[in-house]
């Protein structure tokens, strides 16, 4: 009888806390075995001078998601996963958005039809809960904890998306009973309402203004809030997408007063900045996303952010729309002011080279702290791990092959995705994903797609430890 299916042999393994000269065998798309000299296997894939490192997973990302009237998200649940796979993720946690009126039971439902059969790697939901009734969060919502959908988020902006804080501490108060985890969007909304009516009546409704729209306190402000409104309620949640020293600095406090507040950052908030949004025509609208780029203080703030663990997460807050299309950037509308701009960037197939060049490769943070911050963190935080996350016996063989020594200028021709530019086109990185195996398939191999839609599959999610306990 032959041992493994597959021997990774002569790599470097990378995991969250280990570095080890070591083969890895997988059997049954599991890993059976790290060991020196590992043999008898159907298939050797050598893997001499690369790192070998858990798949990436991004859990914050947005596929087929509906947006404003005449607005296509440009990635459906096969693009999305496709470009994942080639930026060195095997899994993607995407939203499932409840719009107002919407059962709960059904969003989740139409989210399943549109992933069933088309995913490159695994997935699994969170919810978006847009419509606070007591029917969602007293029945629909606790049975979908119970069934597996285990973390939601919740917006303190957007028209149709924004809850109350009454709303707020009513979520925040079924997640404590059902130990589910909360996900917050923290920006002030009339404070964006107002700063948005008052720079369209001064003619200032350029790209570039969307930044202008909501500074760094409309941010602060709701952090802050949100943590009181959780600290209310006695209940861990995440802040996502943070941009800004201020917000950043709300979540120290709040964590150094023992609360259990946890961060997340993208890479639009350590290389991109305000400036970005500044191109001509309509050429800023490509970078116009929510909490907009910073400025260089505010990168610097990030990467302090990751470095002292007060962000655990990097995730890419992959939202993408094509910019030279009437239903994405260059809608009608969007022409008239930043406020019809769909908000949003691609980010999903270029998270992980940009924190492995900038953030390893610069010396800024270690390759354990990369594997934690980019798999091992978000398996942990959303009922993943040690199924994944990790290169462990018994765990998933969910892995990336990495040429740490590849450089690679980033550009739009490059990328595999359903957007039609991105952001970090011209970005030179330094170390680069070759190969993705999921559950012990190449999907990506040797920057080939030998993968097939369906191979992904939907993952239901045990509770996560960070949340209330139950
Ligand atoms: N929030 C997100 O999380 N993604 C894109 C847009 C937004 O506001
Ligand atoms: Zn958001
Ligand atoms: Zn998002």
């Amino acid at each position: 009888m032959i041992t493994f299916d597959t021997i990774i042999r002569g790599g470097t393994v990378v995991t969250d806390t280990e570095t080890l000269q070591c083969d890895v065998g997988i059997s049954g798309g599991k890993v059976a075995e790290l060991g020196e000299n590992l043999s008898d296997a159907r298939e050797v894939v050598d893997a001499a001078g690369k790192l070998v490192m858990p798949g990436g997973i991004d859990s914050h990302v947005h596929l087929a998601q509906p947006s404003a009237p005449g607005i296509v998200m440009a990635d459906d649940f096969a693009s999305g996963t496709r470009a994942a796979a080639f930026g060195g993720n095997t899994m993607v946690l995407p939203f499932a958005l409840q719009q107002k009126g919407e059962s709960l039971r059904q969003v989740v439902k139409d989210y399943h039809a549109k992933a069933d059969g088309k995913c490159y790697v695994d997935v699994s939901f969170h919810l978006i809960i847009a419509d606070a009734t007591e029917r969602v969060l007293g029945q629909e919502l606790p049975a979908l904890v119970e069934d597996g959908y285990t973390s939601f988020k919740v917006f303190m902006t957007y028209e149709g998306l924004a809850l109350s804080d009454l709303e707020m501490l009513n979520v925040m108060s079924v997640a404590r009973e059902t130990g589910a985890l909360v996900m917050v969007h923290a920006e002030n909304y009339d404070a964006i309402r107002f700063l948005t009516d008052r720079l369209e009546r001064a003619g200032n409704t350029a790209p570039k203004f969307h930044a202008a729209s909501r500074p760094i306190p409309v941010e602060r402000e709701a952090t802050h809030r949100a943590i009181s409104l959780a600290e209310i309620v006695d209940v861990p949640i995440m802040i996502v997408h943070v941009s800004n020293r201020a917000a950043m600095e709300e979540i120290a406090r709040a964590q150094a007063r023992g609360l259990k507040i946890y961060g997340e950052t993208c890479p639009q908030y350590l290389v991109l900045t305000e400036k970005d949004l500044g191109g001509l025509n309509m050429e800023g609208a490509k970078y116009v996303c929510s909490p907009p780029p910073r400025d260089e203080p505010s990168q610097q703030a990030c990467w302090e952010g990751l470095q002292q663990g007060i962000f655990s997460l990097f995730s890419s807050d992959h939202c993408p729309f094509r910019y030279d299309d009437p239903h994405g950037k260059l809608h009608p509308k969007g022409r008239t002011s930043f406020r019809w701009v769909p908000n949003g960037i691609p980010g999903i197939e270029t998270r992980l080279p940009i924190l492995f060049s900038e953030g390893v490769g610069k010396g800024r943070i270690s390759l354990n702290e990369f594997v934690a911050l980019t798999s091992t963190n978000h398996a942990k935080t959303y009922g993943l791990y040690p199924q994944k996350g990790a290169i462990a016996a018994g765990s998933d063989a969910d892995i990336a092959i990495w040429d740490p020594e590849r450089e690679v200028t980033i550009s739009q021709k490059l990328m595999h995705g359903g957007c039609d530019y991105t952001p970090y086109e011209g970005l030179s990185v330094k170390g680069w994903p070759v190969s993705t195996i999921l559950r012990g398939k190449f999907v990506v191999r040797d920057g080939a797609l030998v993968g097939a839609p369906g191979a992904g599959s939907y993952v239901s999610r045990a509770k996560s430890p960070l949340a209330a306990p139950r």
